[in-house]
């Protein structure tokens, strides 16, 4: 039944939509991820009073500061590369700006106020002290020396120091960036500085790194789904998975689901995609891991070394499974992919990557009424590990891997029960969009109220 309250919501955002683009032009992944949010949470606010008047959607969907500036640096031929630098700091109501930096060539404003706006509730949702931010750099790290990107990473942060701190803004990695990079950046930090402090998360174990934060989202999002499975009194074991990457996320989904019994058929990179129908099992992990880590190569380089089937340009999604996991990058599920995931019997979608489904595809999960995790909660025991990374640096100590794995497995189940408490519907179906949109913005938004107007 359409209820006038409803009818009027629609409305509602509809407006707030319309005011939005035309307040940023052209940034369509940014109008993307608000309309998502923005569907759930003005219906939210219209019933609880409380929130009313404060202007909390405006408020929210404007950044508190976007950073953008020249990054030089000189390449092996001994020619000047000129690229741009970002940092977005979003909002800072529950703890300082935190989130990761993207380095990719199709890093611009639109993607990474997408990104950091998803990170307010991310981080709100683990319940630790942690705003949302997020920045990058178009710098494409592909086919750059060691050399060349410790250039670029130190020229980086010779801008981004002046804007960070471990009490202001803690960057970490993301696409493009991992514990190489982060290592770089750290060092030149240090040295700007003169400060050993947890300034970034992510960092090698040997100078401050939390146990675990390379696998904390990989294992994350595989806990969550094991959460989400356990409400049908299911599990892992015995399951057909799908999973797109074969980066920091993608690899460490499938660590963990294959010490769960789970079988991982497919993996892929912006080239194409491997389809190994005899499962990729620990030691083609290993290997994959080698190439991606420390070769650098292409996830084609598998089919010829195990004979199994290659696809250019493939993506997983027209293959049969049980569970889907997007572990790559934004939009990699329209209407058309998560039609043919539906109609293949999928039971369970966990995304890895950030908004890897778009609003259409999102629409078709959620009607079918499938196991569907948005990014926002089930990535969020990476940066969740980050917080812990945060902890243990302020504290001047380490914990071992089973503390944070324990911490982990902890934090990914409280999200699951905010998600539960304010997604359950009245026929028992659990929306986690929805879910995960007011568990997330309640926080916020009594933060943002207790604080004034500011
Ligand atoms: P990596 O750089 O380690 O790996 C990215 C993977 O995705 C690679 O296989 C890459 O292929 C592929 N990929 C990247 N961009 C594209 C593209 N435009 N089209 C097709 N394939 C692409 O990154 P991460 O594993 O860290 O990140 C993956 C996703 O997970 C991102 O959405 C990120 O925001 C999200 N995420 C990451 C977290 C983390 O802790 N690292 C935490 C939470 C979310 P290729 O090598 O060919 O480019
Ligand atoms: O999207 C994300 O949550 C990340 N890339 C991790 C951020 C972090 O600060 O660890």
């Amino acid at each position: 039944m359409t209820t006038n309250l409803a009818v009027a919501s629609e409305e509602l955002v509809h407006q707030f939509m319309k005011q939005l683009i035309k307040r940023n032009p052209g940034q369509t992944e940014f109008h993307q991820a608000v309309q998502e949010f923005a569907e759930v949470i003005i219906p939210f606010i219209q019933e609880n009073p409380k929130y009313q008047g404060y202007k909390l959607m405006e408020r929210l969907t404007e950044p508190d500061r976007a950073i953008s500036f020249r990054v030089c640096w000189m390449d092996d031929k001994g020619e000047i590369q000129v690229n741009r630098g970002y940092r977005v700091q979003f909002n800072n109501a529950i703890g300082p700006y935190k989130g990761g930096l993207r380095f990719h060539p199709t890093v611009n404003i639109s993607i990474l106020k997408f990104l950091g706006f998803e990170q307010i509730f991310k981080n709100s949702l683990t319940t630790l002290p942690m705003g949302g931010g997020k920045g990058g750099s178009d710098f494409d790290p592909k086919g750059k020396s060691d050399r060349e990107v410790m250039a670029f990473c130190q020229a980086f942060m010779t801008e981004l120091y002046r804007h960070i701190g471990p009490d202001t803004d803690v960057p970490a990695g993301d696409i493009g960036v991992g514990g190489r990079e982060v290592g770089y950046m750290f060092g030149m930090y240090k040295k700007l500085r003169n400060e050993h402090t947890g300034v970034l998360t992510g960092k090698g174990f040997p100078f401050g790194g939390s146990r675990l934060r390379p696998e904390a989202t990989g294992y994350g999002n595989v806990y969550f789904m094991q959460n989400m499975l356990a409400t049908k009194g299911d599990s892992i074991n015995g399951k057909t998975c799908v999973v797109s990457g074969s980066g920091n996320v993608a690899q460490f989904t499938v660590e963990k689901l294959i010490e769960l019994g789970g079988k991982v058929i497919t993996m892929s990179d912006s080239s194409g995609m491997i389809i190994d129908k005899d499962g990729i099992d620990t030691e083609k992990l290993e290997w994959i891991m080698e190439l991606k880590n420390v070769r650098r190569g292409r996830i084609k380089e598998y089919a010829d070394k195990f004979g199994a089937e290659y696809i250019e340009k493939g993506e997983p999604w027209s293959i049969p499974c049980d569970l889907a996991f997007p572990s790559a990058t934004q939009n990699e599920i329209t209407e058309k992919e998560a039609k043919m995931l539906v109609n293949n019997g999928v039971i369970g979608v966990g995304e890895g990557a950030n908004m890897p489904t778009d609003v259409d595809g999102v629409r078709v999960f959620l009607n079918a009424r499938i196991l569907y995790s948005p990014g926002k909660v089930s990535n969020a025991g990476g940066v969740a590990t980050s917080g812990l990374e945060m902890s243990q640096n302020s504290l001047r100590i380490s914990w071992d891997r089973a503390e944070v794995d324990s911490r982990l497995k902890e934090i990914m189940k409280d999200i699951h029960e905010q998600c539960v408490s304010y997604g359950k519907g009245s026929d028992g179906y659990v929306d986690y969009v929805k879910g995960a949109n007011i568990g997330g913005f309640v926080r916020v938004a009594d933060a943002l109220i207790a604080q004034g107007i500011v």
